[in-house]
């Protein structure tokens, strides 16, 4: 049924109800369609790859949550381990057997971590990356790239992608320049563009932080040796190499990008995922850093919530699922398939577009041109783009609010909803003329 034919007066009283005592009605800026136009929908519920809005329209989901449904909605293991533990108490301030089996499961699977600390979001999974790598090198700059999104601290509000992009605020107001001033922005997979920043900072650079698959400027894969190439640079000049794998973590390999591509870096960041759906995150690497934290060393880094017995047990049953031999392969098969559907769909359509996907997340550009970094995804039509989600939205088809994030694909989403999905692209795409 057409959205003009579908009912949105439960989310619409209740977006006017929020915009009374929340700042935009929202709690996380990209939520609030402000790059699509419109008003949010408030979500009921969601099971496998499916929400139902307040006023019971029901959507294909490519948001799950922004990644960390990757089983989909309300899997079985998570809820029934979630009922079973909620009964004995949420939170205990103390250590738990839970985060023990979580950072096992972590330590096993990711090259890079020897030793990982839990935290409540990526934000401070990336906060904490920093402190630590500027600790170990005693130096304060830090490299980031144009369109890299890596949470909202500080140091990492400039030129950000995900919402910060997608809003205009790529620096966010509110950053002392003092702060601002400590991070060096790089052109992702241009390796000179970072060169040329080491060699002008030789002793002053404590990191470089990358999402080795850019998710925040839309999905754009690393050109070939790219990260090969961040690994030598950050050797050779005595920086740190970050991976913020809070997205591609036990997405896109068991081990995430750092085992597709086979560079090691000194820290990872982690979240989404690990959580099953629950507030998480995770900073990880090699013993020689990480034993930098306290308790151990001078590094302070705390939380109320860390570790959370309910986020550490949605977080082991999830990466139980995806662990599972095959389960990874089942991902790539689906997120093949409509990527292929989405390009026939383009063809058909006669549209300039283009879809980048690396495993089992991806975006649909709105341009002709080569999409490789921050500057030649901005040259997307991002009014077309707003039209394809609400024709989406329309046919019951949920994608994220924005040109510049990723689409993401559950183990929950069948065959079938792929089909459908590309069928109503194809629609769509063609009345966008
Ligand atoms: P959180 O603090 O939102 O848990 O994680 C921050 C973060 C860190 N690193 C990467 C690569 C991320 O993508 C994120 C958060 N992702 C956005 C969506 N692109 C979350 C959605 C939102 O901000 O509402």
């Amino acid at each position: 049924m057409g959205d003009d034919m579908r009912n949105h007066e439960r989310s619409e009283r209740l977006y006017a109800q929020a915009l009374e005592v929340i700042p935009g009605g929202v709690d996380s800026p990209v939520r609030a369609y402000g790059a699509v136009g419109g008003s949010p929908l408030f979500i009921a519920r969601g099971h496998g790859s499916h929400i139902v809005d307040t006023d019971g329209n029901d959507y294909i989901d490519y948001v799950c949550s922004w990644g960390p449904l990757i089983l989909g909605h309300a899997h079985h293991r998570v809820v029934g381990a979630l009922r079973d533990l909620v009964m004995n108490g949420t939170s205990f301030g103390a250590p738990s057997p839970l985060e023990v089996q979580l950072a096992r499961l972590v330590v096993d699977a990711v090259p890079s971590v020897e030793l990982v600390r839990f935290v409540s979001s990526g934000t401070e999974a990336c906060m904490t990356a920093l402190r630590l790598a500027r600790a170990s090198t005693g130096r304060d700059g830090i490299i980031k790239f144009a369109g890299g999104y890596h949470g909202h601290t500080d140091a990492l509000l400039v030129q950000a992608g995900s919402g910060s992009a997608t809003l205009g605020v790529p620096s966010s107001a509110g950053v002392p320049a003092a702060f601002a001033g400590h991070t060096l922005v790089a052109d992702y997979n241009d390796l000179g563009s970072v060169e040329a920043l080491l060699q002008a900072n030789p002793d002053g650079v404590a990191a470089v932080i990358v999402e080795p698959v850019a998710a925040n400027m839309g999905v754009v894969p690393p050109a070939p040796g790219f990260l090969e190439g961040l690994r030598d640079l950050t050797t050779r000049y005595g920086a740190l190499l970050i991976f913020d794998e809070v997205i591609s973590g036990f997405r896109i390999a068991p081990g995430g990008a750092q085992e597709r591509y086979g560079v090691t870096p000194d820290l990872t960041c982690l979240g989404k995922i690990i959580g099953g759906g629950l507030p998480v995150g995770a900073v990880g690497g090699r013993r020689g850093v990480m034993e930098l934290i306290a308790p151990l060393g001078p590094v302070y880094q705390a939380g109320t919530l860390s570790g959370n017995p309910l986020a550490m047990a949605a977080g082991v049953e999830t990466l139980e699922e995806v662990l599972r031999p095959g389960a990874l392969d089942k991902l790539e098969t689906l997120s093949s398939h409509l990527e292929e559907g989405l390009v026939w769909a383009i063809g058909e359509a006669g549209t300039q577009a283009r879809v980048h996907r690396v495993g089992s997340v991806l975006t649909l550009f709105f341009t002709d041109g080569e999409v490789t970094n921050f500057e030649s995804a901005s040259r997307s039509d991002r009014e077309r783009f707003g039209r394809f989600f609400h024709g989406m939205l329309e046919r019951g088809v949920y994608l994220p609010p924005s040109q510049f994030e990723a689409w993401f694909v559950s183990l929950a989403h069948t065959q079938e909803e792929i089909e459908a999905t590309v069928d109503a692209a194809r629609e769509v795409l063609t009345d966008l003329g």
